[in-house]
């Protein structure tokens, strides 16, 4: 089946990427954001990391949305936009589609990755009563784009999926997380997944994989800089290393240095000595304990109605107060 789906985009930006490596590498310890891990075949890699044994967070998430779909979709009977922030191949949202009453629904999917809003088009193309706006654009550009489009009197629900708040420190996920509640009306709703708190064993394994996939998605990074910004990484000069840091609840991905070697990065005007073991620092994945999700949701304006877990994973739906 095909129809026409409403696409805004923004163009791709490679001068902030330039700009923020500058910034980042020239940090102690050195940093690259981890935003950037989403190139074409960064997300690609993503999609096969979420479908390896050692990483549970897909499917764990998956079967709370087809477990208590009907639950939240009984909830919020007045329902008629949906937003989803980092929508990925669509099939979270397929997975909630499947459990709702059909009748008209507005679809707006924000995703930087343009295969990734191709493959969710793909998964949703199959429910024929939703309107779907797909925005190339970041998760605020993307949300204020789409409340812009909300009629007088419209529920909206807006989900924030795949424990993606971990991603962000502590400060950063707060002020995320008012930023939503500020673009939303009080009667909107917010369902948000997220990773909690396991033992470090299994923790590590879903971050250094045995298959090396996750190794892959860290070190493309350089393989991006390399394409994008002229920079000359070797590669094979940096190890993936994955560290659960316990004190901060979150597992840390660096890129090792194997050996002394220098890089240049001419678009961000850098030329960089790096000795044997120093590191980049790529992402963060904070983990949370059950009741830090609620108390987080309640500092940026949210109630929590209902939330559901289910061996180390947590989603919940809370209402804009
Ligand atoms: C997208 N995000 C929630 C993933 C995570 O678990 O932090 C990204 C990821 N990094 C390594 N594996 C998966």
């Amino acid at each position: 089946m095909s129809r026409s789906v409403a696409l805004r985009t923004a163009p791709a930006d490679h001068s902030q990427f330039a700009e923020d490596v500058a910034y980042y590498l020239s940090l102690t310890p050195r940093q690259l954001p981890s935003q950037y891990l989403y190139d074409e075949l960064g997300s690609a890699l993503f999609e096969a990391i979420c479908r390896l044994p050692w990483y549970r967070i897909t499917r764990l998430e998956q079967e709370l949305l087809r477990l208590h779909a009907s639950d939240i979709f009984r909830r919020l009977a007045t329902l008629s936009t949906l937003v989803e922030l980092g929508s990925g191949n669509g099939e979270k949202l397929a997975t909630l589609m499947d459990a709702r009453a059909a009748g008209p629904m507005t679809v707006h999917l924000v995703d930087i990755s343009p295969n990734a809003l191709a493959a969710a088009i793909r998964a949703l193309n199959v429910y024929p009563d939703l309107a779907l706006v797909a925005h190339r654009a970041t998760y605020d550009a993307g949300l204020a784009e789409a409340v812009l489009e909300r009629r007088a009197g419209s529920q909206t629900l807006v989900l924030f999926l795949g424990s993606n708040i971990g991603n962000f420190d502590p400060p950063g996920a707060g002020a995320f997380l008012h930023g939503v509640r500020a673009a939303m009306a009080r009667g909107d709703s917010l369902l948000l997944g997220a990773d909690l708190v396991k033992p470090e064993r299994e923790l590590l394994l879903a971050y250094d994989d045995p298959l090396g996939v996750t190794a892959a998605f860290n070190k493309n990074l350089l393989v991006r800089a390399n394409r994008e910004l002229g920079a000359d990484f070797d590669v094979e000069g940096f190890a993936h290393r994955a560290i659960w840091n316990s004190d901060a609840s979150r597992i840390e991905m660096h890129l090792v240095s194997v050996r002394p070697q220098n890089v240049r990065v001419p678009a961000a005007r850098l030329d960089i000595a790096f000795q044997p073991g120093e590191t980049i620092w790529t992402e963060s994945s904070y983990k949370y304990r059950p009741g830090e999700v609620p108390t987080m949701l309640d500092r940026a304006g949210f109630a929590v109605l209902d939330q559901w877990d289910a061996a180390g994973f947590a989603l919940t739906l809370a209402g804009a107060r």
